[in-house]
């Protein structure tokens, strides 16, 4: 994959595959992302039904085609102020971050997959205790692998399984239960906003389900950078703020993103029509080595480090404190009581948007200090 993306920055920049523009420079991926104007999310049609749905003509469709990740303002600041101020960083739950890393931390020895007893419950206790619901990990993991790999996709149609019933009549519960109470916690400010009854199942999902994959892909793939290239007596010493960055960069959880032009616009000697996808590869744009040297070398206090992984401009990830914070919490904790002395076992999760691993076993030593 990175050699390929080495080869496009090189020999062909900006690449039509027959039916998406794909771009590979750190300039061009930014300059699309920074230009809400030209590049749109628009891509579920969601501004174009926002009538429709408030007036309440559409019943019967798929909450998760209805979110701020696919839409363009002034419908996405709507949508994004609603939550936002619960995400910045003076707000987060770090106290409970912590109790919940130690306490799964508690019960590791040996040898053991860190996906399964601790990249995969970490973000789905955080995310159920802030929107307020009780948290069943088992249940939560599989309705986001069933719903992750489809959000912020224009081109697949939905199969609506027995299983994403349920998370819908999970959604409509849960914000029921909270319509016309006190407010207490994120589902309940969905459940008390203005928007349609559709687009609040879509935007309760979205918050359940958007972080944990990713979350567990960004704690997954830092432990196997930090073994690899022998990171943790670094992060011991220095802690973990920077070399998650590194590993965000080097490692990302996502590996691309899509936008649809909204008029003809040319990119370096390219010209797109309107109504064009256009495909921001964030892996290819953080090893592009007119913004980064040494690209493909990981090294855990490059400064400065701006990766694209959460994206930029307006879309910037919502979600990124949060992930930050339990990244640095989770791989610091982790540090103090384990030495890494072998992967015994990766397995790699089977997509092409996200980058993680479905299995990591590690077997380990306790520090003692
Ligand atoms: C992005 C892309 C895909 C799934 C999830 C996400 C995401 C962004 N932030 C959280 N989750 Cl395909």
């Amino acid at each position: 994959m990175y050699d390929w993306f080495k080869q496009m920055r090189k020999e062909s920049p900006v690449y039509y595959d027959g039916k998406v523009w794909n771009l590979f420079k750190y300039e061009d991926c930014k300059m699309v992302l920074n230009d809400h104007k030209r590049f749109s999310s628009n891509l579920t049609g969601y501004n174009d039904k926002l009538e429709m749905l408030r007036s309440g003509k559409v019943s019967f469709d798929i909450p998760t085609r209805y979110t701020m990740l696919t839409s363009d303002p002034p419908l996405h600041d709507e949508l994004r102020n609603l939550t936002s101020d619960a995400f910045n960083p003076s707000n987060l739950p770090v106290d409970f971050v912590r109790e919940v890393t130690v306490k799964l931390l508690s019960e590791l020895d040996k040898e053991f997959d860190v996906i399964e007893s601790f990249a995969i419950p970490l973000p789905i206790l955080v995310i159920s205790k802030m929107l307020g619901i009780s948290s069943d990990v088992k249940k939560v993991k599989d309705w986001s692998d069933l719903v992750a790999l489809r959000l912020g996709r224009a081109d697949e149609i939905f199969s609506i399984g027995r299983k994403y019933l349920e998370l819908i009549s999970f959604s409509k519960k849960e914000l029921d239960s909270r319509k016309g109470k006190e407010i207490v916690d994120l589902t309940g400010r969905i459940a008390n906003s203005n928007l349609s009854e559709l687009e609040k199942e879509g935007y309760f999902i979205l918050l359940m389900i958007a972080g944990n994959e990713t979350t567990t892909n960004l704690i997954g793939n830092a432990i196997e950078d930090f073994t690899l290239y022998n990171t943790w007596d670094y992060v011991r010493e220095k802690g973990a703020l920077k070399a998650v960055e590194e590993a965000l960069r080097f490692s990302p959880p996502v590996m691309r993103t899509i936008r649809v032009t909204k008029e003809k616009v040319k990119i370096r000697d390219q010209v797109i029509d309107e109504g064009e996808l256009v495909r921001v590869w964030i892996a290819s744009a953080n090893r592009d080595e007119e913004v980064f040297k040494d690209p493909d070398s990981f090294i855990p206090d490059r400064t400065p480090n701006p990766h694209l992984s959460f994206g930029s401009g307006i879309h910037l990830c919502l979600g990124a404190p949060l992930a930050r914070l339990e990244a640095r919490i989770a791989l610091e904790e982790f540090a103090k009581r384990f030495r890494v002395k072998e992967i015994v076992k990766k397995e790699k999760i089977d997509n092409e948007v996200l980058n993680g691993y479905r299995k990591l076993v590690v077997r380990v030593e306790k520090v003692y200090s």
